[in-house]
């Protein structure tokens, strides 16, 4: 739940990447710390293991400007895709208020988007959290790669896979060219803010 200081006039959100291993979270954090860095007060903490791909969690917190006369401050996090890490990536969603799934377009992610996103619903239902009533965005990543023998599921079938039943706002997205990746991440913002006045009210 959302970190709210009457006093300091603050709110604190914490938004969640999640999705299959290698499909571009860290890569979406990587690039708005790039381009936003002015908006960024502390520097990006990634935490790795062999290579690039994310052991623990990347975090990078960011200060929006104020609502309502709110200051509000969003916290991004990436959680290990890997299989087996699961007790992790559990962690990483302690107090989650909004999530953008990261899916991996590539034909043969298929299976692993879906196993994924089932994934994420258990690891909700374990705080409560209906991922069914929850903020969450979808991405449809790596939307740049053409080279013929990297087959991409086309956005029909993503959208049958896995925003069927969910029905949330989704992107079609290059998070290493970055289309796309200010717009997922504004989305998942106003729909948290928007999910957060509702609980409030
Ligand atoms: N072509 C392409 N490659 C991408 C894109 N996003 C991520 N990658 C590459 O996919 C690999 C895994 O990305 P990463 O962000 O580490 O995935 P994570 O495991 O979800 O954090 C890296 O080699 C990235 O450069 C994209 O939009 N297009
Ligand atoms: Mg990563």
């Amino acid at each position: 739940m959302a970190v709210i200081n009457i006093r300091k006039k603050e709110v604190q959100i914490k938004i969640v990447y999640v999705g299959p291993g290698r499909g571009g979270k860290t890569t979406n954090l990587e690039y708005l710390f790039k381009t936003i860095r002015h908006r960024i007060q502390s520097d990006m903490v990634s935490i790795k293991t062999h290579g690039d791909r994310t052991l623990f969690f990347d975090f990078l917190p960011f200060d929006l400007g104020t609502i309502q006369g709110y200051r509000i401050k969003t916290q991004l996090y990436t959680v290990p895709g890997q299989v087996k890490y699961n007790a992790t990536r559990k962690l990483v969603l302690k107090g989650v208020d909004g999530v953008v799934f990261v899916a991996d377009s590539m034909v043969v992610m298929r299976e692993k988007n879906i196993q994924s996103l089932e994934n994420l619903r258990e690891n909700l239902a374990f705080y409560d959290i209906d991922m069914y009533k929850f903020p969450v965005v979808l991405q449809y990543n790596k939307r740049d790669l053409s080279a013929p023998d990297i087959p991409l599921l086309d956005i029909a079938t993503l959208e049958q896979d896995l925003n069927t039943k969910l029905k949330a706002p989704y992107f079609e997205a290059s998070a290493l060219r970055g289309d796309n990746v200010i717009a997922t991440v504004k989305k998942i913002i106003s729909e948290t803010i928007v999910s957060l006045q509702e609980h409030l009210a």
